[in-house]
């Protein structure tokens, strides 16, 4: 059974609880409490050197493994699970579906971070949610300009691809952090949002719906 360390309200998690679900993939829900620093204890560190969520044990070759980065984690459902395709079958889709997911992943999320708001929060008191707000308008405005160019009912073409998976956790956070224009600065995200949420699998790992969420 493969295991996943995860957080109700970790995006990144989130990400792999929707593909897991999409690909139909039993899993075992580990929960690991972020806001208590459970993933800075020594346990967790032996899973992800970096302290952070998502993990996933997996049995590969008769040997158990871990593997952390959501995306490195999304490459390799893909490639073992193969159906439902979450990248599109040609090389400009799948480049496109990257793309717009890397500008959630590597654009927006880590600017929202716990320990880096908590580092700025730090150095100047109430910085850390601003900083977080402004990567999320910053990086939420681009995906909404890139999606133009490549939406159909989903951010690449009409089914869901690695894209969605990051849309979806990434705009609830962006309502999180107080982003109260949404549908004035990216009306086709949201429409694109409500398309998945049609789907059990995006609805099945909400953060809301998760065992460790708290009301
Ligand atoms: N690039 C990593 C980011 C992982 C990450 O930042 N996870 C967050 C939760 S969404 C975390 O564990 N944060 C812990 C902390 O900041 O202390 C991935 O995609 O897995």
């Amino acid at each position: 059974m493969i295991k996943l360390y995860n957080y109700w309200r970790s995006s990144a998690s989130w990400r792999v609880r929707i593909a897991l679900g999409l690909k139909g993939i039993p899993y075992e829900y580990v929960p690991v409490h972020l806001v208590r620093g459970e993933q800075r204890g020594a346990g967790h560190h032996a899973r992800n050197p970096m302290d952070q969520l998502p993990a996933l044990e997996v049995e590969v070759e008769g040997r158990t493994v871990v593997l952390a980065q959501s995306m490195a984690i999304l490459e390799f459902l893909e490639e073992r699970y193969p159906t439902p395709a979450l990248l599109p079958g040609d090389a400009l889709g799948r480049a496109r579906a990257r793309e717009l997911a890397e500008i959630v992943n590597s654009g927006i999320q880590p600017h929202q971070n716990l320990t880096p708001m908590q580092r700025i929060d730090a150095l100047s008191e109430g910085a850390g949610k601003a900083h977080a707000r402004h990567f999320n308008e910053v990086g939420l405005s681009a995906l909404e300009a890139r999606v133009q160019e490549t939406a159909g009912r989903f951010c690449v073409g009409d089914a869901p691809t690695f894209a969605d998976l990051c849309l979806v956790p990434q705009l609830y956070s962006a309502r999180r952090f107080g982003l109260a224009d949404l549908e004035t600065r990216c009306p086709t995200l949201l429409r694109i949002e409500s398309a998945c949420q049609e789907l059990e699998a995006f609805r099945a790992a909400h953060a809301d719906q998760q065992p460790d969420a708290v009301p």
